[in-house]
């Protein structure tokens, strides 16, 4: 079912048309209310009465991280204080936190884009959706839940951890859709096994799944541990939460709700707009955000869009599955490398289990050590060093063929590697640099 039939299946032309109609408002607005941005573009020396055409937004200063940052907490505020129903922040593990305000039309458009993605997914009212995003300042959680009312499904709002309630509850509320993390879900396949648990006789058909990278071949491990088809949703807390794009049925890029978010992609190093179908920066402008609107915001995530004439009758536009984030990419002896490549590599080897982190150290001034650390199944964590020794070998010929890099790989015994409840950390860099796109 298509929630919303008019826009979702606009043409092109007519969502143009929509999409300037709201951009010519949002920088008139930005430009009365919000200093900050009035300084930017006096700065840039554009005036609101310059944007005529959508390509127009080109002329407009790009917003970043650092800048949502240092303004902090209520700068970016477009509305009095008094029409803020609703705030979230990022997790603020590497900094000051960002923030997003919701005036009650904020909250409303939110709800409507999440019950577009959950339709994607086919979730209707008769669904029962176990919700295991976090409840609280992340937006996983409300952002699911805000979705479902108008849907008008049953919600458990179960919020992340405490895996074996989750089991117990999937059975015993019979959940059609699980929300999670795409990391949790194979966790929780693990502690089913443990408890012998047979996902083949619950009622799930559908986990929508997003919050971090995760490549087309965990899909495919997913969906055989958990029984149920995999979807992946993306959205980041600066533009709305959960419910900026979605797949469809046909599970081939993520539809964006792009009469709310206008996207671009752009050139990280030289800013420059790049035409869609080429590999860039995600850079999003919202049209219809009242309380922190933005302005082609920098997300630093890496995928390129494209239009097809998807079969599920959607016309609007897709953006391929997330490759990564600017700030994750490893430049390993010049190649470029994200964590989400390696899995994908990974996930196709045998005998191994789908826990793997990627562990960077630098031993001399110049080398980066970067040692991918893989769990193998149990039967073969024996004496017998031989087999492993199989596994290790055909893990680093895979990856210098496929990658053309050469990693150090070791082997580690099943369960060893930190679970996650929320977000995987996939990379840990123990070198003491600056962090790339603080700024
Ligand atoms: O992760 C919002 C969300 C919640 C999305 C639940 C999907 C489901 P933040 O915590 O602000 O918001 O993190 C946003 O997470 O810029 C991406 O780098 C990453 N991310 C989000 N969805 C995906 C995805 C939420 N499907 C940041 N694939 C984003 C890859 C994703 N990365």
């Amino acid at each position: 079912m298509i929630y919303n039939q008019k826009v979702e299946s606009m043409k092109k032309g007519e969502m143009e048309k929509l999409q300037l109609e709201r951009l010519k408002n949002l920088v008139h607005t930005v430009y009365e209310k919000v200093p900050f941005y009035k300084k930017k573009f006096d700065d840039a020396g554009v005036k609101p009465g310059d944007i005529r055409t959508l390509e127009d937004i080109s002329k407009l200063p790009f917003t970043t991280k650092g800048e949502m940052r240092e303004t902090y907490p209520y700068g970016l505020l477009a509305c009095d204080l008094d029409n803020i129903v609703e705030i979230h922040t990022s997790s603020g593990t590497t900094g000051t936190p960002v923030v997003a305000g919701y005036t009650e039309n904020d909250r409303s458009l939110w709800s409507e884009v999440m019950a577009r993605c959950l339709a994607m997914t086919g979730a209707d009212k008769t669904d029962t959706i176990q919700n295991a995003y976090g409840y609280g300042l992340f937006t996983g959680g409300l952002g699911v839940h805000h979705g479902a009312g108008p849907l008008g499904a049953t919600v458990i709002p179960i919020s992340s951890g405490n895996t074996k309630k989750q089991l117990q509850y999937m059975q015993d509320f019979r959940s059609t859709i699980l929300t999670y993390t795409p990391s949790y879900s194979l966790f929780m396949a693990e502690v089913a096994g443990e408890t012998g648990l047979d996902f083949r006789t619950l009622n799930l058909k559908a986990g929508i799944f997003g919050a971090e990278p995760w490549s087309d071949n965990m899909r495919v491990e997913i969906e055989k541990k958990l029984n149920l088809k995999a979807f992946d949703i993306y959205g980041l807390t600066e533009i709305i939460g959960p419910g900026v794009s979605c797949e469809c049925e046909v599970q081939n890029g993520l539809h964006i709700n792009e009469d709310f978010f206008y996207p671009e992609i752009i050139n990280p190093e030289t800013g420059e707009v790049l035409p869609e179908g080429e590999k860039g920066e995600l850079v999003f402008t919202t049209l219809g955000r009242e309380g922190t609107p933005l302005i082609r915001y920098r997300t630093r995530d890496i995928t390129w869009l494209f239009r097809e004439k998807c079969s599920c009758g959607r016309t609007t536009v897709k953006m391929h599955r997330l490759l990564g984030r600017n700030d994750d990419m490893l430049i390993l002896k010049g190649v470029n490398v994200f964590p989400s490549q390696i899995e994908n590599i990974l996930m196709k080897i045998e005998n191994t289990e789908p826990h793997y982190q990627i562990i960077i150290d630098r031993k001399s001034s110049h080398l980066d050590n970067v040692e991918l650390q893989v769990e193998v199944e149990e039967s073969f964590f024996s004496d017998e060093t031989k087999d492993l020794e199989i596994i290790r070998k055909k893990i680093h010929n895979e990856m210098k063929q496929q990658l053309g890099i050469s990693l150090n790989i070791k082997l580690v015994e099943p369960k060893t590697i930190e679970r996650s409840m929320g977000k995987a950390r996939r990379v840990i860099d123990k070198r003491d640099l600056p962090k790339a796109g603080e700024k």
